[in-house]
């Protein structure tokens, strides 16, 4: 059985040197809490540099996320505030490994509750060669988290269940899907989250953000690509990256 700390230490240098790492295999012996302990390991290695916490983020919230990595249950990562990207703002790719986008919805959480909703893309980058990883070796990357853009906050609208989602690069549509493919309703995030992230003693202060999930499969982003979310009644995220 590797060391939790050993692991947290690799999954960060991976990171911070932009190389992908080999999966731990079997004789890590990784399971989900010991996963969710290196998490909290990985993301102190963070704010030991100076990051500060600013939310949370939900994974595999998807029906077709979920099938894939063969579970029935979402998985969540800690969010910081290094990892805001100013929306119209760009990335560099050379600070990534291999990353890719998806649109998302972001609540702000006050007094335990949803006050505002917006538009998001979440950048993922996973730390792991081509993205293959376990559920728990995704679990312990901080469920690939590593950038995200938040649209314009506003005032929750009657019903967010079934709102069109768009993930547009260069103009071109990429991606088509519905609100109803995070969690069937995305507004289901916060009890998830609170219920998931309150079982490792982590809660979503007043003013945290809280990416619910992806609407539509991720798109890798390339050099010089205009990746533009737009949210029905929501509005639009949008990022640039650059090499
Ligand atoms: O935010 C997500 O749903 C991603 C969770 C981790 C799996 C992946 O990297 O695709
Ligand atoms: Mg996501």
């Amino acid at each position: 059985m590797t060391d939790l700390a050993t692991i947290a230490e690799q999954l960060d240098r991976a990171a911070t040197s932009r190389t992908a790492t080999p999966q731990f295999g079997s004789d890590a012996g990784l399971d989900v809490p010991t996963a969710y302990r290196i998490q909290e390991a990985v993301v102190a290695h963070r704010l030991a540099r100076g990051e500060r916490p600013v939310g949370l983020k939900l994974g595999l919230t998807s029906r077709a996320k979920m099938a894939q990595m063969g579970v029935d249950e979402v998985i969540w990562g800690r969010l910081t505030d290094a990892m805001h990207i100013p929306d119209g703002g760009t990335i560099s790719l050379a600070d990534h490994i291999h990353p890719k986008a998806e649109p998302e919805v972001a609540f702000l959480v006050e007094g335990g509750a949803i006050a505002a909703v917006a538009p998001a893309i979440e950048v993922i980058d996973s730390r792991y060669i081509d993205f293959r990883f376990t559920l728990p070796e995704v679990i312990a990357d901080n469920t690939s988290a590593s950038g995200f853009v938040i649209g314009a906050w506003q005032p929750v609208p009657a019903g967010i269940d079934n709102l069109g989602v768009l993930l547009e690069v260069d103009g071109r549509t990429v991606q088509i899907g519905s609100t109803a493919a995070i969690l069937g309703d995305p507004r289901r995030a916060l009890a998830e989250a609170v219920r998931l992230a309150g079982a490792g003693g982590v809660e979503l202060t007043d003013g945290s953000v809280l990416l619910a999930g992806a609407a539509t499969a991720a798109v890798p982003l390339r050099p010089g690509a205009h990746v533009r979310v737009v949210v029905e009644s929501l509005g639009t995220a949008s990022l640039k990256a650059i090499p």
